[in-house]
């Protein structure tokens, strides 16, 4: 079993940090800082094949999982980041069962799956080390679909019952645009939309994730019982942290 997943399975709210500055130097620090876990962002951050790379080797040392998020749930990109060694992705935009189920046989070889075959050259069989790599990788592997659209939340139930996908995750901030209010994720609408939405991934049986939007909203989550909370992201920490900084000496100078 993924090794994220059966994490999870322990009850105690896993707290991750969203890696969007898509460099191995600072997701080390951020690895270093004791995170259950680190989004590392193929989606929307500038992310390579070489800087996934970068982060995930910096991440090895640490009791940390790097979780990364492809940039759609095409065979292409799972099959790369698999292949460089991560075993748990999350997938946005996930609307039907259908493409749900095309995501998890993208990250299965067969006869799991229609996973494009690289065995003795990828990262993730050790180089070759590892004789069983073929037979097993399914086994390890993790996949988290993005509830993240109107038609994701009409589908919710469908989605959560595919078998393979292993967790969900919210995104409230596409689901705030999907649902007329782009940029308020705090609109009641989104508000109860998301509460629908952990309610029907409980009754599915299966782990809801969510990304906080604040630090408040962080610890609402975690009393709602979301198994997995992202709690804010590198660039806010860094954002927020040099502008407060400055504005403490200035003020102090002043
Ligand atoms: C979203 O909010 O739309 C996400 O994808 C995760 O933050
Ligand atoms: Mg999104």
């Amino acid at each position: 079993m993924n090794r994220f997943i059966q994490a999870l399975s322990a009850g105690k709210p896993l707290l991750g940090l969203w890696q969007a500055l898509a460099t191995p130097y600072t997701a080390e620090i951020c690895a270093a800082a004791g995170f259950d876990w680190l989004l590392i962002d193929g989606e929307h951050a500038p992310n390579t094949a070489q800087t996934l790379l970068g982060q995930l080797q910096a991440c090895a040392p640490y009791p940390v999982e790097p979780i990364a998020r492809v940039p759609l749930g095409e065979p292409v990109a799972i099959k790369q980041y698999l292949d460089l060694g991560y075993s748990t992705l999350l997938v946005p935009m996930v609307d039907s069962a259908e493409q749900a189920r095309a995501i998890v046989s993208a990250t299965r070889f067969p006869p799991h799956g229609k996973r494009g075959v690289a065995s003795a050259t990828s990262r993730a069989s050790g180089f070759g080390a590892n004789k069983t790599y073929l037979a097993t990788a399914h086994e390890r592997v993790g996949v988290i679909a993005q509830i993240e659209s109107r038609a994701a939340l009409d589908a919710i139930d469908e989605i959560a019952a595919v078998e393979g996908i292993d967790a969900l995750f919210i995104g409230p901030a596409d689901l705030a645009g999907s649902l007329g209010h782009l940029g308020n994720a705090m609109h009641p609408e989104v508000q109860a939309a998301i509460d629908h939405a952990k309610a029907r991934i409980d009754a599915s049986g299966k782990p809801a994730g969510i990304f906080a939007v604040s630090r408040d909203d962080a610890r609402r989550r975690m009393a709602q019982g979301f198994g997995f909370i992202s709690i804010g992201t590198d660039i806010g920490l860094l954002a927020n942290g040099a502008a407060a900084l400055l504005q403490s000496v200035r003020e102090e100078g002043g």
